[in-house]
């Protein structure tokens, strides 16, 4: 059966469930929000919904309900190759099914038929300043595709909610398609000397990635494994939320990936795999170049926390353990660059930093999370250009969000609109005169 006919089947297997909730058991508490929530960023407000992945505080992300080893075992892979096909995952999200080799099939062939983004959206990137930073170029890029909307296109014509999927299946799988091959471009447009690398469409998309960024297997294995594990992280996270957050209000998935790239761009979200890589590198200039030792690294992971900075690539807003996107990458540094120098670096970091973390007695979780690790993998193959990681970020993010989006229309999903007070009415609320 087509992936359309097998995602058909089970929204109208679900619909009813999402209904009688609402319409029969609207009135179950979920719990109650504090004022320390409301000022502190919605914190633990248990308020949204998605089938599509879970984040457990100890055990960390369930992608339909598979922890990251048994997705990895699970999926189809390509021949001879460790990780499996990104096509499957996204099958896996959409569906929450695992693929057979034909469903991923028809997957690699949907992705194929829109690989190569409009000509439009590669002039419109040179055209931007070579110092802009490749977010904002991914970002831009997106967004000015947007006049290719399914979705826009349905709506003007006349709006049915009952299938309001189906263009945004559409919308997503296009986008999807063509990520890959943006984001490649703007890193050979921004560091290559804007020389692209034309794509080899025998390859599946994490091949054929690798192939259009230059850099020589087996890092087409390392393109795999960083889109799935970053590929979702439950709803509440800036980049899904804000995603979703577009999309309610019935604009397209363009606009809506635009958007939620836009969050992943700060500091304390994606941003965070660059900024550990040149939190390293500042720790290197102060060593004059030199390997830091623990004791170097202790002292400056201090002189970080007094300066009233965060150590990037730590804590987490719902972990309470080892994110364990930190060590699937961690177990691939073990096989595959164990004597790396960096790698030794970054886990020096770890067996002290999680001890610094807790006598400095502020991070609810002194763990490292996904972004203390992935940099040391892109640095090892040459791509050394870290503010272009949380592009990478992206494209694996894209695949949570969008299939998020997909089942936002599916089930009718309502615009957003939390309810706001006043600091006056939190004082009243609190008894304050
Ligand atoms: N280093 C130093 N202080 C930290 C810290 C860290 N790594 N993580 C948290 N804290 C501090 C917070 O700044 C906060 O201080 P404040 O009370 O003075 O404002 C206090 O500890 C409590 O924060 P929290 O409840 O533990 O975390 P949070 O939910 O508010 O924020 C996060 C979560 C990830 C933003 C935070 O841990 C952080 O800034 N980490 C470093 C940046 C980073 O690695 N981000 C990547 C996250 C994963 C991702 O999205 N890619």
């Amino acid at each position: 059966m087509a992936l359309k006919d097998v995602l058909k089947e089970k929204i109208d297997a679900h619909r009813p469930r999402t209904t009688r909730l609402a319409k029969e058991h609207g009135d179950v508490k979920l719990g109650e929000v504090t004022i320390a929530q409301a000022i502190g960023g919605a914190r633990g407000v248990r308020c949204l919904v998605t089938d599509i992945s879970y984040l457990d505080p100890n055990e960390g992300i369930r992608f339909r309900g598979m922890t990251i080893p048994e997705a990895m075992a699970a999926l189809p892979k390509p021949a001879g190759k460790d990780y499996p096909y990104v096509e499957a995952h996204w099958y896996l999200l959409l569906t929450g099914d695992v693929p057979t080799a034909a469903q991923v099939e028809e997957v690699i062939a949907a992705f194929k038929a829109n690989a190569k983004p409009p000509q439009y959206v590669i002039d419109v990137l040179r055209t931007m300043p070579r110092d802009t930073h490749p977010m904002t170029m991914f970002s831009t890029a997106i967004l000015c595709m947007q006049r290719e909307s399914k979705f826009a296109k349905f709506y003007a014509d006349g709006f049915n909610k009952m299938t309001a999927w189906e263009p945004t299946l559409d919308d997503a799988t296009e986008l999807m398609a063509k990520l890959p091959a943006i984001a490649a471009y703007i890193y050979r447009l921004k560091y290559k000397d804007d020389s692209p690398i034309e794509p080899n469409l025998d390859l599946d998309l994490g091949g054929n990635f690798a192939h259009m960024m230059g850099i020589d297997p087996p890092y087409d294995d390392v393109a795999r494994m960083y889109f799935i594990l970053h590929s979702d992280h439950e709803s509440g996270n800036a980049s899904a939320h804000t995603t979703h957050l577009v999309g309610s209000t019935l604009s397209d998935a363009y606009y809506a990936l635009s958007g939620g790239m836009n969050a992943l761009a700060g500091p304390l979200h994606g941003l965070a795999n660059q900024e550990v890589l040149r939190w390293i590198q500042g720790v290197y200039d102060k060593m004059g170049g030199k390997v830091p030792t623990k004791e170097d690294l202790h002292k400056f992971l201090w002189e970080t926390l007094k300066s009233g900075q965060v150590i990037p690539g730590y804590g987490h807003a719902v972990l309470r353990k080892t994110d364990p996107r930190y060590a699937s990458q961690r177990e691939y540094c073990l096989k595959h660059l164990p004597n790396d120098e960096l790698f030794q670096v970054v886990s020096n970091i770890y067996e002290i930093a999680p001890d610094i973390l807790r006598e400095h007695g502020k991070a609810k979780n002194p763990w490292p999370n996904v972004d203390a690790q992935s940099g040391v993998i892109q640095w090892y193959y040459g791509l050394k250009e870290y503010d272009f990681y949380t592009v990478l970020f992206g494209v694996g993010r894209a695949l949570g969000v969008l299939s998020n989006l997909v089942w936002d229309r599916a089930l009718g999903y309502a615009l957003e609109r939390p309810k706001s007070l006043t600091t006056a009415m939190l004082e009243e609320q609190a008894g304050i005169k």
